[in-house]
């Protein structure tokens, strides 16, 4: 005796025998059963797959949670009786491995208003710089002293699944003025006029419907807007063509932050002579 039924328990049967006789009631209550399962069928599903997400981020925690604790090289002052800026005289850093990387006979000043360039072949340790200033690197030796609020706009542009206006925000306040210019020295307007919905279009993770260079000004307006003392610029310049490149350059390096403490690692040697000091990596 086979009896349909609707919903996500397609059927059942019935086994008819002649002691067996198939009554409504019976009927009823067998549907009935099979209904009530169905609920805490979905949902045992739903707890099997939440249990597995649970496990993996218990562990993603863990992991975090035992990693060393790192002890900071770089004396980090913030504080408005300092002028912002970054002094390191004789650094010498390490990325922590025996025989690996290392930077030495590190020797630089930047003060508000200054663009230090850092120029050096690909694999010379620009970068790596970057991060020493950053405390991101184990320093051996030398003194370094970075004083101020810092921004990093990193070597590869990041973007997050959110509005190109959030991405560039990153959660702080929004500020019609500041923004206006930001969008201005980012050279963003135009870009912005041929999205569907300018500023507030949505951008999907890791910015897969922008272009490179797209990318790259959104990561620069980020930290623009952030307003800090001190700016890190990773190889900025890399993904724009010459126009927008120079344009950049003049509206963003030398008008927007042109009293910041500037260390701008670049690649495009015709604007150096625009800079105050340029450092050159060298072995
Ligand atoms: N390195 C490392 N650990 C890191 C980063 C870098 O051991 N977390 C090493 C690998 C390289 C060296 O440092 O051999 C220099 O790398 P950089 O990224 O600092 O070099 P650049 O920035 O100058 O290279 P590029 O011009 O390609 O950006
Ligand atoms: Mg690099």
């Amino acid at each position: 005796f086979h009896i349909p039924m609707i919903g996500t328990i397609p059927s059942f049967s019935y086994v008819y025998h002649e002691k067996f006789v198939l009554t409504l009631q019976e009927a009823f209550v067998t549907l009935d059963l099979f209904t009530r399962l169905q609920s805490p069928l979905l949902e045992f599903i739903i707890a099997l797959l939440q249990s597995v997400e649970g496990i993996v981020s218990l562990g993603r925690i863990n992991k975090f949670l035992q990693l060393e604790e790192k002890v900071q090289s770089n004396k980090i002052v913030r504080s408005k009786f300092f002028l912002p800026g970054i002094s390191i005289e004789s650094g010498h850093y390490s990325w922590g491995t025996k025989g690996g990387f290392e930077i030495s006979n590190v020797n630089m000043e930047v003060k508000p208003g200054e663009i230090h360039a850092v120029v050096g072949s690909t694999g010379s340790g620009k970068t790596s710089l970057t991060l020493a200033i950053l405390d991101q690197m184990d320093k051996i030796s030398g003194q370094a002293t970075v004083r101020g609020k810092v921004a990093y706009v990193p070597q590869s542009a990041w973007i997050f699944s959110a509005s190109v206006r959030e991405n560039i925000l990153f959660g702080r306040p929004f500020e019609a003025k500041r923004y206006a210019a930001v969008l201005r020295a980012s050279c963003m307007e135009k870009d912005l006029e041929s999205f569907s919905e300018g500023d507030l279009t949505i951008l999907s993770e890791g910015g897969s419907n922008l272009s490179g260079g797209q990318k790259q000004r959104i990561s620069i307006a980020r930290g623009a807007y952030a307003d800090a003392d001190v700016y890190v610029f990773d190889d900025p310049l890399s993904a724009l063509d010459a126009q927008v490149s120079n344009e950049l350059f003049r509206k963003m390096m030398l008008e927007y932050l042109n009293r910041k403490a500037v260390v701008l690692v670049i690649n495009q040697l015709q604007f150096l002579k625009q800079c105050s000091v340029v450092s050159v990596l060298e072995g």
